[in-house]
């Protein structure tokens, strides 16, 4: 590649030598966009073009890919898709993953003459995007690819969406003088730790170390900022527990004597017990959102607290602050370890003791329904395997619904290795996500955990992910239905549901691993828990895409948040 000299080249050329000077791996898209950029790609790199059975499910593929790898994952839609792909934006920008959409659209020369298939997409990547732009004119690839990069990784990461001139974003088969310059250090998250300022610090320490009951809660910024180690070096030279986020689960493992689980509404009871007991919250890159605090119940607002994060703006905006800390988590919690006066930690030996406790008051609670034979199998045990047999350098990732309070309740990473990513929302993530975030991580093992409803969204990709090899183990919790609505039509039916109802929330029983061996992939049926560790031992090893089909109890309930 030449650097410093505009030379001749077609827009294809330059999407080409761009993307593979950014160190993408993999496209995701629906044709057709960016066709002649695909040829180049072919003539050029080794990037692979993902061809998938929807444009949601490539947005989705391109998160679970960005969360897995720290590079942005780029996905792509002709016009007519391009509001599909929004939708899958959503997801990402919920949990801050730094995603490249590209769209073709509209051309100056035939707007608002009623054109095939168009609309103006534009506007509806606003609520979804850091950055959303149009490219009008083929010089400018090489500036605005370089901005789509930059604005994705930096701060808070987030999704950015492109749409190209032309209904396929044709503009990439023009000529221009141009110069594919990359910038690396955005080519991943966190391209910049910028430092806080000293007194900042001292002050939060100084809170910090005076309290005698605190607790730390992580968000998922501390993964984005690879700072789970730091995390919990500092919990462990001051004696602070820690509870996490949902997006933040994997910044301490399960079994960690500090790790009191999840707080907030997916989450684990003696996490939120524990942080409505303590004297002072510690928020470290959370947004303290609604899911984090049980819509700020947990803890109550007006609980004292300190806060670190990368984004000025999201200091004290749920919680007001007895110290505010504006920096990159990892370059923060290093200094304040330096600085920790270790001699602190003795007075909050009791609180320990009390908050070890109540972890184990959660563990007696839900003992028999993690250990359950019961058939159909109760989804506590499934998490129980899970958490037992996972390998130690596993990518976890789950759904959103009861998926999401299952795994985040009942399930324990048990290594600094492993990683966590959950669904922000959207029901059907998780699956796609999944196969995304295998092609950004192919050396570790990816274990998905979806409900069935869950699945059902892109099943189709189970023919994705046989004819790419990607090798993806998903876990299926298959009780026929959409078990978390349950609960809702239970209210407003008054208690009791007529037989009818069940019509708004249940499907026919379906074989999942029927279905995947069907469609090209390895599929395995569970229908009793000892059978499930050596499914999964099978399925890791199988170096296939993989359906584990697990028949799970109908009526099995997860516990709601206590506050
Ligand atoms: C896009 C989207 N639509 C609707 C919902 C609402 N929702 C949450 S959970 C759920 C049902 C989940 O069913 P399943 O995946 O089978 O899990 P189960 O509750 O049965 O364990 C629905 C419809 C959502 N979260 N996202
Ligand atoms: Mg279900």
């Amino acid at each position: 590649m030449q650097i410093g000299h505009n030379r001749k080249m077609t827009g294809a050329q330059c999407i080409a030598d761009m993307l593979k000077g950014y160190d993408v791996t993999h496209v995701f898209h629906v044709p057709a966009v960016m066709r002649s950029a695909f040829a180049e790609m072919e003539r050029r790199t080794d990037i692979k073009r993902l061809h998938v059975h929807g444009e949601k499910s490539a947005a989705y593929m391109a998160d679970g890919y960005a969360r897995a790898s720290g590079k942005p994952g780029i996905c792509g839609a002709q016009v007519i898709g391009a509001l599909n792909l929004a939708a899958g934006l959503r997801d990402a920008w919920l949990a801050h993953s730094p995603v490249i959409a590209i769209t073709g659209g509209r051309d100056p020369k035939t707007k608002f003459r009623k054109v095939y298939q168009e609309v103006d997409d534009v506007p509806a990547f606003e609520p979804v995007t850091k950055f959303n732009a149009t490219v009008d004119d083929v010089a400018r690839l090489p500036d605005m690819i370089r901005q789509a990069f930059r604005v994705a990784t930096t701060g808070t990461p987030g999704p950015v969406h492109l749409q190209f001139r032309g209904n396929e974003g044709q503009l990439d088969a023009e000529e221009a003088d141009m110069e594919p310059l990359v910038e690396p250090q955005f080519a991943s998250v966190p391209p910049f730790r910028p430092e806080p300022d000293e007194a900042s610090i001292a002050a939060a320490l100084k809170i910090l170390q005076g309290a005698a009951r605190p607790v730390i809660v992580a968000g998922g910024g501390v993964r984005a900022s690879g700072a789970a180690a730091a995390l919990v070096a500092l919990a462990e030279a001051l004696q602070i527990p820690v509870a996490t986020s949902l997006n933040g689960k994997d910044s301490i493992p399960g079994n960690h004597p500090l790790s009191v689980g999840v707080c907030g509404s997916y989450s684990r009871e003696s996490a939120n017990r524990v942080v409505n007991a303590a004297d002072l919250v510690c928020f470290i890159g959370t947004e303290t959102g609604g899911m984090t605090t049980h819509f700020w119940a947990v803890p109550k607002i007006g609980t004292p607290a300190i806060q670190i994060d990368i984004a000025p703006d999201a200091l004290g905006r749920n919680y007001p602050l007895a110290a505010a800390v504006n920096g990159d988590a990892k370059v923060t919690l290093a200094k304040m370890l330096k600085l920790a006066d270790r001699g602190s930690a003795g007075k909050r030996q009791s609180w320990i003791a009390e908050m070890q406790n109540m972890c184990g008051e959660w563990r007696s609670k839900y003992r028999d329904a993690l250990s359950s034979d019961a058939v159909p199998i109760r989804p506590e045990r499934l998490c129980a395997e899970l958490s037992k047999h996972v390998p130690d350098d596993a990518i976890v990732v789950v759904d959103t619904g009861h998926a999401g309070m299952w795994m985040g309740g009942m399930f324990d990473l048990t290594s600094p290795r492993q990683s966590y990513m959950r669904s922000a929302g959207h029901l059907g993530w998780a699956f796609p996500a999944g196969l995304g975030a295998k092609c950004g991580a192919p050396e570790r093992p990816v274990v998905t955990f979806t409900g069935d409803a869950g699945f059902w969204y892109h099943i189709a990709e189970i023919e994705t992910a046989a004819r790419w090899g990607i090798n993806a183990v998903t876990v299926v919790n298959n009780n026929g239905g959409g078990n978390q609505s349950k609960r809702g039509f239970d209210r407003v039916y008054g208690g009791k549901q007529t037989d009818k109802a069940r019509e708004l929330w249940t499907f026919r029983q379906s074989n999942f691993a029927r279905i995947a061996e069907d469609m090209g992939a390895l599929g395995i049926r569970v229908e009793e828990a000892k059978a499930f560790p050596a499914a999964l031992a099978q399925a890791l090893a199988a170096n296939r895409p993989v359906v584990i089909d697990v028949v799970t109890d109908i009526d099995a309930l997860a516990p709601v948040a206590v506050n």
